[in-house]
């Protein structure tokens, strides 16, 4: 996406007269192609932006400069002046401090905050303008994506009176890459940190890679794995880390970095990583001290502690809380801080896994220093098609949270399956939790404004790797996307921002955009029909999680187990976590919650099985048993993706023939693999409900045998 390369792009482009699909395309400029908009659109657009007037140059603005250059370049067709002065059509951006002409405008910049921007129409000097403002110049390139968006989805640039700023403080993505550039749950190619080449090899990519993040307001970046390597916190690294913080500073991203909880040890030299123990408090405040000689706007860590075999402060009988506020108290007087995961479940706490975070830190509420912010998984398990938000969610007032939403896509189909996860997050975000009656959502808990924080987070496990689309599919790109713009507004509709996403990707034409959307919003229930339908959860293949597995058992851990989850037997199936006869996980939640929760007649049936095991002959609110509706339910997952595929069929006129023939093969793919999913889950079920299939239904193809067998060693993503 480098200027000049753009630039030949579009020269060719000009000069041949056929229809923008016909070109190839290869996904790697996301949504920000800013291909030339059609003729009707460039008429209108084209006087309200024919020069850009700046002030005073920062190394943000000249960021918000370079992407207007490019992005109008490209959408207009030809490039904008640079005019000192305001005339009919300049765009003038830049803050009070950088723009005489803007600090005249005495523009209400309250509302745009310390991050976000206004886009105004106004009039300088009887000249028609538009004007771009901001406190910092952060906001000032926010601004300018904004402004392009409107452009690239064809809204008015007449009139404008728009303020936005971000809902939530922090808006992370988490890498979990590692130094030797694997991807734990990565489908997408390597790391696109090339760690051996850094410092000295600054991959374009990365500034590519900072303008897409800026361009949705995400403001900070985890570089490397939680399961966490303490050769990230060696000197040698440093150096290297400290490169991409370089490139990443004028696009208003953070670095912070993974910090295993043992590296005292491991590289301090030290006997024990106590946190209560004096040396190696020194040695994390000597350590911090030395971070940010490299990083001087460091953001701090990211720790997985005391969490499937990492290390933490519970090997010496401390609390998280321990833990957290000793590297915290290294990091304070830097500003940094320190995001400490809530995932934490052991294997020898016979208790039911989905009741342990809260369990450890609920009681820990209060404990945490002031720089320490909570990062709580949508969910209690782990990231399933479909979890009941996670009881933490306004059960600790006085801790700040993050949420962790994973944007790669482990449980749903790694790269190939088209599932939109926008009505996911959205699921999630508008959940009640009731902790401060109702209304008390976990999009209230998230931007801080249910107890009143100021800092609180929003946190995306990255699906971005080196593959030319970075995503693995262009429609994972969409994954990315939204987790972005909801970072920013947390209340935003996910359907909005589907067709903003699409028409920035794709196309504007309406005939492509409705059923592209409406396929968007249907895929990720599709998906949650062919593997986990009515409440079932973790029933995938063992360890690299591709495939169905429900009938996984044994080995070293039942939680790692299918069984443990399902609980299917001659009787019935689901996990009993009622108050009344079960696990009582549903006593975690406000009583309003759990009330509902723990009455079968009152939940919602997409939570069903989660919270209950019924016999195969319960009737669901459809009229049928279970059995036959588990039935239905896998099968309708499997028919949602044929209509998937029959849509983008249909849609081939409007998409470019790379991205159209590769998406049209992993729907192809897709469907195959949600009938695996239906029919092995099927035969496995069966043997239990010992019931034939409702009439009409098929039979799966297979027996048993056969789906237990099939074996994929070399399966992405460990
Ligand atoms: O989802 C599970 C994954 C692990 C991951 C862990 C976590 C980074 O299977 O690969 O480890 O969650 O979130 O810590």
């Amino acid at each position: 996406m480098r200027i000049a390369a753009f630039l030949r792009g579009l020269i060719v482009l000009l000069a041949m007269t056929a229809s923008v699909p016909a070109f190839a395309e290869d996904g790697y400029d996301l949504w920000l192609r800013y291909r030339p908009v059609e003729e009707a659109a460039r008429v209108r657009y084209q006087p309200a932006a024919t020069a850009l007037v700046s002030g005073a140059s920062s190394a943000t603005l000249d960021a918000a400069k370079t992407e207007l250059m490019h992005g109008l370049t490209g959408l207009l067709g030809s490039a904008p002046a640079l005019s000192p002065s305001v005339r009919n059509g300049a765009v003038v951006f830049g803050t009070p401090k950088s723009s005489p002409i803007i600090a005249g405008l005495k523009l209400p910049l309250e509302k745009a905050g310390d991050e976000g921007y206004l886009i105004r129409s106004v009039r300088i000097d009887g000249a028609r303008a538009t004007v771009i403002a901001a406190n910092s110049d952060i906001g000032v390139l926010y601004g300018a994506f904004a402004y392009l968006r409107l452009i690239q989805t064809r809204q008015p640039l007449e009139n404008l009176d728009i303020a936005s700023a971000p809902k939530v403080a922090l808006r992370m993505l988490n890498h979990w890459d590692n130094l030797d550039r694997t991807v734990e749950r990565g489908y997408s190619g390597q790391s696109i940190w090339d760690w051996h080449k850094l410092p000295d090899w600054k991959d374009p990519r990365y500034v590519d890679y900072a303008r897409a993040n800026a361009s949705l307001g995400i403001n900070a970046t985890t570089l490397n794995n939680v399961n966490a390597n303490a050769l990230s916190l060696t000197p040698m690294y440093l150096e290297k880390a400290a490169a991409l913080a370089d490139v990443f500073r004028p696009y208003g991203i953070k670095v912070y970095l993974t910090a295993r909880f043992s590296a005292p040890i491991e590289i301090g030299g030290l006997k024990t990583a106590d946190p209560l123990d004096p040396a190696v408090r020194a040695w994390w405040k000597a350590k911090a001290d030395e971070i940010y000689r490299y990083i001087p706007d460091f953001g701090g860590f990211t720790v997985k502690a005391n969490s499937e075999g990492q290390p933490g402060p519970q090997d010496y009988k401390r609390t998280h809380a321990d833990g957290a506020n000793m590297m915290a108290e290294a990091l304070a007087s830097h500003g940094g801080e320190v995001i400490w995961r809530a995932f934490v479940y052991s294997h020898e706490q016979p208790d039911d896994r989905a009741k342990q975070a809260y369990d450890e830190f609920v009681p820990l509420d209060g404990e945490f220093a002031s720089n320490v912010i909570v990062q709580v998984k949508n969910g209690a398990i782990d990231f399933q098609p479909r979890e009941p938000f996670h009881p933490l969610f306004g059960a600790t007032p006085k801790t700040p949270l993050a949420m962790e939403f994973q944007i790669t896509k482990e449980y749903l189909g790694f790269a190939t399956h088209l599932a939109y996860l926008g009505s996911m997050y959205e699921e999630t975000l508008k959940a009640d939790t009731w902790r401060r009656g109702k209304g008390s959502t976990v999009a209230k808990v998230i931007d801080g404004s249910l107890f009143g924080h100021k800092r609180s987070g929003m946190v995306g496990v990255a699906n971005i790797g080196t593959d030319r689309n970075w995503s693995g599919s262009d429609f994972d790109q969409a994954n990315w996307y939204v987790f972005g713009r909801l970072a920013w507004d947390p209340y935003l509709s996910t359907r909005d921002i589907a067709d903003e996403w699409a028409r920035q990707t794709f196309s504007n034409d309406p005939a492509f955009l409705k059923p592209t959307v409406d396929m968007m919003m249907g895929s990720r229930e599709a998906v949650v029909n062919y593997m986990t339908p009515l409440g079932l959860h973790h029933l995938m293949a063992r360890s690299h999680h591709y495939g169905p597995g429900p009938w996984v058992s044994g080995g070293e851990r039942a939680d790692w187990t299918s069984v443990y989850y399902h609980r299917a037997d001659k009787a019935g199936i689901g996990f009993d976590r009622t108050a009344a006869t079960g696990s009582k996980a549903t006593s975690q939640y406000a009583p309003q919650v759990a009330a509902t929760f723990e009455d079968v007649r009152k939940i919602d049936e997409k939570d069903l099985l989660w919270f209950h095991h019924l016999p195969w002959d319960y009737r669901t609110r459809s009229g049928r048993t279970l059995w036959d509706e588990l039935v239905v339910r896998y099968t309708g997952g499997v028919s949602d993706v044929t209509a998937m595929r029959n849509t983008w069929a249909g849609l081939s006129p409007y998409v470019d023939k790379e991205r159209y023939a590769q998406i049209a093969t992993f729907l192809a793919i897709q469907e195959k693999e949600a009938q695996w999913w239906r029919d092995a889950s099927i035969a496995y079920f069966q043997t239990f409900s010992e019931r034939p299939l409702p009439t009409g239904y098929a039979p799966p193809p297979k027996p048993l045998s056969y789906y237990e067998a099939l074996s994929f060693p070399e399966a992405p993503g460990i």
